[in-house]
């Protein structure tokens, strides 16, 4: 079956052309590989390396060559171009390690973790308004991805890396290991009517993976701004019986006296980006419209409980880590299956009967 094209406001092109363009030539001909590792994605490791040519440091992550790590590479190529997106420099196809890899070479992010930073500072308080003006960058990549139809899935602290250490940088977002095309309502994926009269079932269901990635940007607007996440048993266990059923109820608080000063308008955003329901819940385009992110630079400057909550409690941010990625991992199937249940719903004969029985009467 021929694939149908894509037009997204620029040249037509099938839905997969590539813009990974893998040098076929050896890694090791441009780049010396140290021995420091830089971490561990889902997918692969990230190592040190340098290029030859000018004598920079950067990041290379080494994946097996499989469907999977193509998916990856690709969809962060094609996200790059962000300025809160992890740069790719370079991708190579080569024998490593007597395996066939994707050798992607990166910009190094030399400033390390997001909470890392904040809490370790040193001069005075982390203040509301700092904490807009991350959720603003970290939004912005967002607003880039979902603009290309690329859910990223994997929205996590460890994700967020500073171009340089210190107080300057920017901050941008890795590990498209997760990442998902998501081809919406208004991205036509078939020529075969005319769109200014195609009923809303015929494009197919909503899917709910950029919702996901709201829910992130809200547990991570919430830690911002009081250096605990806002489903976490209170007990220092990881997950209790009664922080799951909370999680499902959508239940969660704005206790005091960490949340005392800081403004509605941060906790009406917050809830709006933590909503049950994945679809009432904020598009990455209502929080772009959102006056806290908006107008950050007029957000109070209050002084933040979070460096102190971030080092007094940091022996269970390996807790709130792995529970950040359980509730992504149960969140990437839930909402797979909701799709599937909605697109069940539109194609049942006998549904679309009775519904239309129902609109008659
Ligand atoms: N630089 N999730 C946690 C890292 N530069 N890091 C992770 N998946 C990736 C590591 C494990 C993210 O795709 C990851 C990926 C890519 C990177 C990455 C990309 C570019 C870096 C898994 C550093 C670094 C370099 C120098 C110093 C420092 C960090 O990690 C530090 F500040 F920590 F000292």
């Amino acid at each position: 079956m021929e694939e149908p094209m894509v037009v997204d406001g620029g040249v037509p092109h099938p839905p997969h052309a590539g813009v990974m363009n893998a040098k076929t030539t050896p890694l090791l001909d441009d780049y010396i590989i140290s021995n420091t590792v830089l971490g561990l994605g889902i997918n692969g490791k990230v190592v040190e390396c340098f290029c030859k040519r000018d004598g920079h440091k950067y990041a290379l992550k080494v994946l097996l060559d499989n469907p999977k790590a193509r998916r990856e590479v690709e969809l962060h190529c094609r996200a790059s171009n962000c300025p809160n997106v992890v740069r790719i420099i370079d991708v190579y196809e080569n024998i490593y390690n007597g395996q066939k890899c994707l050798l992607v070479v990166m910009e190094c992010m030399e400033g390390g973790e997001l909470f890392q930073r904040i809490q370790d500072r040193a001069d005075g308080a982390f203040t509301e308004r700092e904490a807009a003006e991350i959720m603003r960058e970290i939004c912005s990549a967002v607003q880039h991805l979902h603009l290309l139809n690329v859910a990223h899935r994997d929205l996590k602290p460890e994700n967020l890396l500073y171009t340089v250490p210190g107080n300057a940088g920017v901050l941008k977002l890795t590990d498209f290991g997760f990442a998902k095309e998501t081809f919406s309502k208004d991205s036509l994926q078939t020529p075969c009517y005319t769109p200014y009269y195609v009923a809303p079932e015929v494009l197919g269901p909503e899917k709910y993976d950029k919702s996901c990635d709201i829910w992130s940007l809200g547990v991570i607007m919430y830690i911002l701004l009081c250096g605990f996440p806002p489903f976490y048993s209170n007990h220092g266990h990881a997950i209790s019986p009664g922080m799951k059923k909370r999680i499902r109820a959508g239940q969660f608080s704005f206790p005091n006296p960490e949340w005392q000063n800081v403004s509605q308008d941060a906790k009406d955003l917050i809830k709006g980006m933590l909503r049950l329901d994945p679809t009432e819940r904020y598009t990455i385009f209502d929080v772009m419209r959102n006056k806290w992110i908006v107008q950050y630079t007029e957000v109070p400057q209050t002084p933040l409980h979070t460096s102190r909550i971030l080092r007094e409690d940091c022996d269970q941010w390996q807790d709130v880590q792995d529970e950040m990625m359980r509730s992504l991992a149960t969140m990437r199937v839930d909402y797979d299956t909701l799709t599937i249940k909605a697109l069940d719903n539109a194609n049942n004969p006998l549904l679309s009967k009775r519904r239309k029985k129902a609109m008659d009467h």
